[in-house]
């Protein structure tokens, strides 16, 4: 490692292998990293468990350092200061991003520190290599500079007064704005929604038409507030739910500021993907082509379908991605925020879904119906809350599974009830991560024949455009 330093704002530490310059970091690649800490708990490397996706001729300026090495059969990575075994390994939670410069040799590493890792005695043995840099802004062009208090959640308006400027010695140029993630179904959005936050506010299946109503996802970072709406994937619709999940999505476009369009890049365009990019096209938004799923080999081997996604419209610029994998998020994330338009946040900071616990609660049974059942049944099901009470030792929560027939409602069941067990004790585990406590989950099963076509039950279901406006 050539030199290194600490980002304390954004909490990055940064590893170099050589002097970059400005710009000459242009592509990234994510991996799992792990801190090496010595018998005193400092921190006197790393390991990074690479893919086959590297390449030795990368790792040429890595391998330059003196005690950095490849472990070649587990792709493991070894990045330290000095010849020795660690004491201790910790796996840090967020991946760790690889610099890469136009012929994709490896620069430097970025690594999200948790504050715990960025004391002292934590990184004194780093220290001398250590460098930091003069980033004051040039005549105001520079990016706003300022602490974490000076943006706490009380800093913000309330929804319906005047925007208020946060409390710092320069008025703040925040910026802010919508984000719609819009695709035919089963193309990733929701996933993509999930990686960017780094929290599951959206439920995910590999069942086509999973979202039903728009979701809002709220990324708050400094100087910036960045609102993504997930859609649900715009499809031919066959009942009356369709229909409005349809409309619902579409109606996300006029308003945003930015449009990725999402597509599949494993699989041919389609007549959907055609459609939607149209309209996608008429928008007034910036328009970004998001190719998921790279991770994924193209359906035919050998074909790349690139060029015909491309075609589809004008797109000021194309992003391949894996949200399943987490690749690519940290440049889509740039792309967007250098589109966003200048104006206050618009959530409090610390919000992260426009969704009540009770809304997403009900959405993790959904989403396991999705994955236990087949065919039509899972599509059928609406979920009602109707009883959320904190109770000494577990919140106490009981749901409706509706559903619309008869023989949809044996399936859910189960033999011996055994399959509603099954849903329910996966949607319990998911609420209690959610929630931080224990939950009581009681599920019942009611026939509501045809729900999906009949406007009262889905007004009363909470399926009525009017709530998403
Ligand atoms: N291989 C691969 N699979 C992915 C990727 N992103 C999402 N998926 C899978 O694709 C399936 C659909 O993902 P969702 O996020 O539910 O798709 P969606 O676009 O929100 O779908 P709708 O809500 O139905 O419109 C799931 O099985 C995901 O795990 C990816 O980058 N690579
Ligand atoms: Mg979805």
């Amino acid at each position: 490692m050539k030199y290194c330093s600490l980002d304390p704002d954004v909490g990055t530490l940064y590893l170099y292998f050589t002097d970059i310059e400005e710009g000459q970091a242009t592509a990234v690649m994510e991996y799992p990293v792990s801190l090496l800490l010595d018998a005193q708990g400092a921190i006197f490397g790393c390991r990074l468990d690479l893919d086959d996706e590297v390449i030795l001729s990368q790792l040429e300026l890595v391998l330059e350092g003196s005690y950095n090495w490849l472990d070649g059969e587990y792709g493991h990575l070894y990045i330290r200061i000095a010849d020795e075994d660690p004491v201790e390994t910790i796996t840090l939670s967020e991946t760790a991003i690889l610099d890469l410069d136009d012929d994709d040799l490896v620069l430097g590493i970025e690594l999200a520190l948790p504050e715990e890792w960025r004391t002292p005695e934590r990184l004194q043995r780093l220290t001398p290599l250590m460098v930091t840099f003069d980033d004051e802004p040039v005549d105001g062009e520079g990016p706003v500079v300022f602490t974490p208090p000076a943006i706490s959640a009380d800093d913000l308006p309330d929804s319906d007064e005047e925007p208020a400027t946060p409390v710092a010695e320069e008025p703040l140029q925040w910026r802010s704005g919508f984000v719609a993630l819009v695709g035919k179904p089963n193309v990733g959005k929701s996933t993509l929604l999930n990686a960017l936050l780094g929290e599951k506010v959206a439920i995910v299946s590999p069942r086509p038409q999973t979202t039903r109503v728009p979701v809002r996802g709220i990324l708050s970072r400094p100087g910036e507030q960045i609102i993504f709406i997930d859609t649900p994937g715009i499809h031919e619709p066959s009942h009356r739910l369709g229909k409005l999940m349809v409309e619902l999505a579409e109606r996300t476009l006029p308003n945003a500021d930015v449009i990725c369009f999402m597509v599949d890049i494993s699989q041919p365009p389609t007549r959907l993907d055609r459609m939607i990019a149209q309209q996608v096209q008429r928008a007034r938004g910036h328009k970004l082509l998001v190719l998921n799923k790279v991770d994924q080999k193209p359906k035919r081997p050998g074909e790349n379908y690139l060029p015909a996604y491309r075609e589809l419209g004008q797109w000021e610029m194309e992003i391949a991605i894996s949200a399943r994998r987490r690749l690519g998020l940290t440049a889509l994330l740039s792309e967007i925020s250098a589109r966003l338009p200048e104006g206050p946040p618009l959530y409090p900071l610390d919000q992260m879904t426009d969704q009540t616990e009770q809304q997403l609660a009900a959405e993790f049974v959904r989403e396991k119906a999705l994955f236990y059942l087949q065919q039509e049944v899972p599509h059928a099901i609406a979920i009602e809350v109707e009883e959320w009470q904190e109770k000494e030792t577990a919140t106490y929560i009981r749901m409706t599974i509706n559903v619309e027939k008869e023989s949809q409602k044996g399936i859910l069941i189960g033999a011996g009830g055994g399959m509603l067990k099954k849903i329910g004790s996966a949607a319990r585990a998911s609420i209690e991560r959610m929630l931080g406590r224990p939950v009581y989950l009681d599920l019942w099963v009611k026939v509501r024949p045809n729900w999906r076509d009949d406007p009262s039950a889905l007004g009363w279901l909470g399926y009525r455009a009017k709530n998403f406006l």
